[in-house]
């Protein structure tokens, strides 16, 4: 490979940048407008890691929006079609986010810091400007912003001993999803039990970007005496266990996709009395039926390298859908992928398959996971 992507001033860097730096980071891909590491060298080593030991991840990138005032509720509400009034302070869910034609835009998790405070956790698209137009428009009394926070992940088995080492054995108890405001040596961050893997573990959100390297070294020697290791976000492990990536297995426009066929069905509250983005939309599409519907695939052959995804999903000479990541699994001895197929095809039961760069593979649905998490 001759070329490069430089690290320029448009692209933001995390609070954890120098620090994963000096510890070796090799990798970086943008999420957010931010750098976000991707490997520190070892692949099979960080995804091992994870299975069995502890990894922390700079996942800053999980940018938050902010919405505090009194009409917070109300445009959270507003914003999701998810019923968020069992939602209790001190509790994270996670809502699907729709366009006005029922399209998913981010799939963000959302907190409750306060009556009248939330935090939505976003993946990769410009929520901050979707939500703060939404409230300008409306007249709401709430600001929409993105505030210094800046998460890092420990997870994996021995994540709860090391946030435990960390902040007391208080955290043991804390339930998914489920976070609460304290402090480290000083560093004011929210602790969440939560974070983009199966294996189990929390997340810190650091609420002072200029103390970045501090919390990194803090849960770094904590976790010295478990052999924790940096990481980051792990493709067969998300794969392995269903995990949805916005901006790879759906996107506006280009592969746009409703909540009815991500699975999110039982997400949504539209019998309930609230008023949504998109509502008058999920209505006429839950009438209609789906037709596509996401699905794991077992991909025939030798191991797949690399990541040639999104692929047309073929069944003979008709497209049927899109294959929007795959990876060889080890733990599973087979290749490995997920997106979207019509339904139709997988009841005709002909046989599909996918235009590798090295050739056409057959490949046959399977469901999600493919394997448990913890
Ligand atoms: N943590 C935080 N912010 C995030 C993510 C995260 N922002 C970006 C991205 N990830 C948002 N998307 C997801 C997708 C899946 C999950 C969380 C955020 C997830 N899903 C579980 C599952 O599918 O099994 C549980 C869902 C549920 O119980 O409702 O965890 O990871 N801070």
């Amino acid at each position: 490979m001759n070329y490069s992507i430089h690290i320029g001033p448009n692209i933001r860097q995390s609070p954890y940048f120098q620090a994963t730096v000096a510890d070796g980071v090799r990798s970086f891909s943008v999420y957010n407008h931010m750098y976000i590491p991707g490997t520190f060298g070892d692949p099979e080593g960080e995804y091992q890691r994870l299975m069995t030991g502890v990894v922390m991840w700079d996942v800053a990138a999980q940018r938050q929006v902010e919405l505090h005032g009194p009409d917070a509720a109300r445009l959270a509400q507003y914003l999701t079609p998810r019923d968020l009034s069992k939602t209790r302070v001190g509790q994270g869910r996670y809502v699907p986010i729709c366009d006005h034609d029922g399209w998913l835009i981010n799939d963000p998790v959302l907190l409750k810091l306060a009556e009248d405070r939330f935090w939505l956790s976003i993946a990769d698209s410009d929520l901050v400007l979707w939500a703060g137009a939404i409230a300008r428009e409306r007249g709401w009394q709430v600001e929409v912003f993105e505030p210094d926070v800046s998460p890092l992940a420990i997870q994996g088995p021995k994540a709860e001993d090391v946030t435990a080492a960390l902040f007391g054995d208080w955290v043991r108890e804390l339930k998914y999803f489920w976070f609460k405001q304290t402090e480290l040596q000083g560093i004011p961050l929210v602790l969440a039990r939560s974070g983009w893997s199966k294996q189990g573990g929390f997340e810190l959100y650091l609420q002072d970007g200029s103390r970045g390297w501090d919390l990194w070294q803090a849960v770094k020697a904590a976790g010295a005496a478990f052999d924790i290791g940096p990481g980051a976000p792990n493709d067969i492990e998300r794969l392995e266990s269903g995990l949805i990536s916005y901006g790879a297995d759906m996107r506006r426009q280009e592969f746009r996709a409703s909540p009815f066929e991500m699975g999110f069905a039982s997400l949504l509250a539209l019998d309930a009395s609230f008023d949504c983005v998109g509502k008058a939309a999920l209505l006429g599409m839950r009438a209609a039926g789906t037709k596509r519907q996401r699905s794991g695939f077992i991909i025939d052959g030798p191991a797949v390298v690399g990541n040639a995804a999104p692929l047309t999903l073929w069944q003979g000479g008709s497209a049927v859908g899109w294959v929007s990541e795959i990876a060889h699994s080890k733990r599973l001895a087979a290749n490995i992928g997920v997106g979207l197929v019509d339904g139709a095809a997988l009841d005709g039961g002909a046989a599909l398959h996918i235009n590798l760069p090295e050739g056409a593979r057959s490949l046959r649905p399977a469901s999600l996971p493919f394997a448990g998490g913890r």
